[in-house]
């Protein structure tokens, strides 16, 4: 069954630009799933530790007929194509971030996968980029993004026309 799907995509490290375009190009190929939107870019501050670059986020719609794990799966692949390493410091510079933020009005609760994405309600770099692709979207526990845009200031965030890059 075709569930919408909305996916938060995040890299500061390795041309974060075209690590996010190439990843929007994997994900529109991904096996039983159609893209159906992408937000703009936005450049970001990070949040955790203040010495690392500037982020580059995104958020994308799909439709999918895969499960919630096998799309994890297909995600982390693509993270990995993409020369993912993982850092041993907490909340440090990533290459390529590929994060589930919701999955239909599922809740999930796995070891491998929280749905809806635990921090994203307070998260600017994800917040805006969803609501340009999504304005009137309400989350499973029927918050309407609208309420939560409005506990989140406009912070940090510089939204990219098409054609920069960093
Ligand atoms: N900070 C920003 N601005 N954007 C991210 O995608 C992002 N991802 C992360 C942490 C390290 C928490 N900080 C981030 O995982």
């Amino acid at each position: 069954m075709r569930v919408r799907v909305y996916i938060g995509l995040g890299s500061n490290l390795s041309t974060p630009t075209e690590q996010l375009r190439n990843a929007l190009a994997a994900i529109a190929a991904l096996p039983q799933t159609a893209l159906i939107a992408q937000s703009s870019l936005y450049i970001s501050d990070p949040l955790g530790p203040a010495d690392q670059p500037r982020y580059v986020n995104a958020v994308a719609a799909l439709d999918t007929d895969l499960s919630p794990l096998a799309l994890l799966d297909a995600l982390q692949t693509i993270e990995q194509e993409q020369g993912r390493t993982r850092k041993a410091e907490r909340w440090g510079p990533r290459t390529l971030d590929l994060d589930i933020l919701l999955f239909g009005a599922l809740q999930v609760d796995e070891p491998r996968l929280t749905v809806p994405h635990y921090h994203m309600h307070a998260r600017a770099f994800v917040l805006y980029p969803l609501a340009e692709i999504a304005p009137h979207l309400r989350l499973p526990d029927g918050r309407a993004l609208t309420e939560l845009l409005s506990n989140c200031p406009f912070a940090g965030l510089e939204r990219l026309n098409e054609t920069s890059s960093i």
